[in-house]
């Protein structure tokens, strides 16, 4: 061998090494930083932060306007490990410090944050104040569990970090079993501890119609109650009633302080408004909407109601007046208007709704619905809203400004964005977190399925047969909570705890730097939060 080609040799050996071992690092450091979802980035650094009832929290006074509101977030987290509230100041130079800015050279995005911890200070930061409020939710998780220590010290890290999906969402289906403002409100909070960032507010179903319509009382009077609940689950037979009244709705006011508290934690809603199906609470209470005419309860079991919108202008009179009031309540860019599983079998014997599809030259009921959807979608667009539906949107033709919500696996999804319209993935394989999560004898009755954490924890919501321009319509993910056999806040608590932490990590963390092994340990601190925050979260589901 000659020198030079030894020389070569050798400086390859030494490369791989180098290699090899800038990878072990990153490795040993991911089981060290206990947070989910896991960073981008995080190095080690060699000091500790000493955090007790001296410490600072500086914010610029020109920044006050932005950022003020997230000291009270971060004092929260503050009381709960050292028993003490920190004062909020501007000077500049007090002993230690947590500082809080904005930074517009970071180049992270809005979402994203430099988190910073020496002997010296704190520094989160971000270009907005999106990522600073993520910079302190990361940080929350760096402090220890146990609460009131009147000193703690912080490991020192240096942290870069921002988010793989725009839509981080959790959905709540609040129709089949109501559930109160307040675990509204937890359920922002756990939503935002987590950097999920868009709920999905499932706001009307057959079994009940839970926003206040102040054009409509009787949506809610009537719609709001069914007299009695199915017990026990839906296949079993005979069918057995609780005999007691359920219900309730969300008033305007109570609304707007939702919206307020999911807004403070950079949450946005986005409130479902079903049609044409899943409309049998509506129809209870107006029948004319109905195609039979005829009275009908609130429905009392769980299953696909045939009961269906008729194509009145009345009907589309009726729910702009509705999409009226909820654009005025929700700021947010899109409506879901549901969609799904809507049961054609009443317009099929309706001599009236079939006449209807003649006139239009649609050649189905599949085009009539897409008809239906197309003149919901101008409205919302006139009224600079988005469209989101489920993925049955698309049967009959999707209407030009849709964003489909992909639950029937990702065929729809995909369909979706080859063909240019934009995409959140919740396939029922992967985000039902309605499903059995261990083993369904040892559990309480849930619907079916099995989503255990690792199914979960695996998904990848860009399907690998979109090209890299198709991909971008993927705007990001969603689990989805069904609550037919979820009838109190506690059970909901249970099949979204841990399963939350895990479609976090889905929705923000880069695939290449998710490891389930290491998600596993740090599961493992997560859960002595959750035991700290008095959530019902599934022993059962952490055992393989
Ligand atoms: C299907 S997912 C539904 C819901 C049910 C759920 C139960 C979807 C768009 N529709 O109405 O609650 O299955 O898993």
């Amino acid at each position: 061998m000659t020198h030079l080609a030894y020389f070569i040799k050798s400086l390859f050996i030494i490369l791989i090494f180098l290699l090899l071992s800038c990878q072990r690092q990153t490795e040993s450091f991911m089981n060290h930083i206990n947070v989910i979802p896991l960073p981008v980035s995080s190095n080690e650094v060699n000091d500790h932060f000493n955090l007790n009832n001296r410490t600072q929290i500086v914010i610029s006074p020109s920044e006050t306007k932005y950022l003020g509101n997230l000291t009270k977030f971060l004092n929260d987290l503050v009381v709960n490990a050292i028993g003490a509230r920190l004062e909020v100041s501007s000077e500049k130079n007090p002993d230690t410090q947590i500082i809080l800015r904005l930074n517009k050279q970071l180049d992270l995005g809005d979402e994203g944050y430099h988190l910073l911890i020496t002997k010296k200070h704190i520094i989160i930061e971000s270009e907005a104040p999106n990522g600073v409020f993520y910079g302190i939710q990361t940080f929350r998780q760096l402090l220890p569990v146990e609460k009131s220590q009147s000193n703690v010290l912080i490991s020192g890290v240096e942290i870069y970090d921002y988010p793989r999906f725009v839509w981080r969402g959790l959905h709540l289906d609040v129709s089949r079993h109501f559930m109160p403002p307040e675990f509204i409100k937890k359920y922002l909070d756990y939503m935002a501890m987590h950097k999920l960032n868009t709920f999905h507010w499932h706001l009307t179903d057959d079994q009940g119609w839970r926003i206040e319509i102040k054009k409509y009382p009787k949506l809610t009077e009537v719609g709001a109650w069914r007299d009695k609940t199915l017990v026990g689950h839906y296949r079993d037979q005979p069918h057995q009633f609780d005999g007691t009244r359920h219900g309730g709705f969300y008033s305007h006011e109570e609304i707007r302080k939702i919206v307020d508290y999911a807004g403070e934690r950079f949450i946005t809603i986005v409130p479902e408004i079903e049609l044409p199906g899943h409309a049998q609470a509506a129809i209870a209470a107006f029948p004319e909407l109905g195609v039979t005419g005829g009275p009908i309860n609130v429905r009392r079991i769980w299953g696909i109601s045939p009961y269906i919108f008729n194509v009145e202008e009345t009907t589309f009179d009726f729910l702009k007046n509705v999409f009226q009031e909820v654009i005025s309540l929700f700021p947010g860019d899109f409506i879901h208007i549901g969609g799904d599983e809507a049961i054609k079998e009443q317009w099929e014997t309706s001599d009236k709704i079939q006449k209807k599809i003649e006139k239009l030259g649609l050649n189905d009921e599949h085009e009539l619905q897409s008809w239906f959807i197309q003149r919901i979608d101008s409205f919302l667009t006139s009224h600079n809203k988005r469209l989101i539906g489920w993925d049955e949107i698309l049967e009959g033709g999707l209407a030009p400004n849709a964003t489909v919500m992909s639950w029937r696996g990702e065929k729809g999804g995909i369909e979706a964005a080859k063909s240019g319209h934009d995409v959140v993935m919740t396939p029922t394989e992967y985000c039902y977190f309605d499903y059995y999560q261990a083993n369904p004898a040892d559990e309480p009755l849930a619907i079916g399925g099995f989503l255990p954490l690792k199914k979960v924890y695996e998904y990848d919501p860009i399907p690998k047969i979109l090209s890299e321009s198709e991909a971008e319509h993927i705007l990001g993910v969603q689990a989805n909570v069904w609550t037919e056999y979820l009838n109190s806040p506690k059970k909901v608590e249970y099949m979204v705890f841990p399963r939350i932490a895990a479609i976090a990590e889905v929705a923000w963390t880069d695939p290449g730097n998710k490891d389930w092994e290491d998600f596993k340990k740090r599961i493992k601190f997560m859960t002595s939060y959750y035991s700290e925050m008095d959530i019902n979260f599934s022993r059962s589901a952490l055992l393989e």
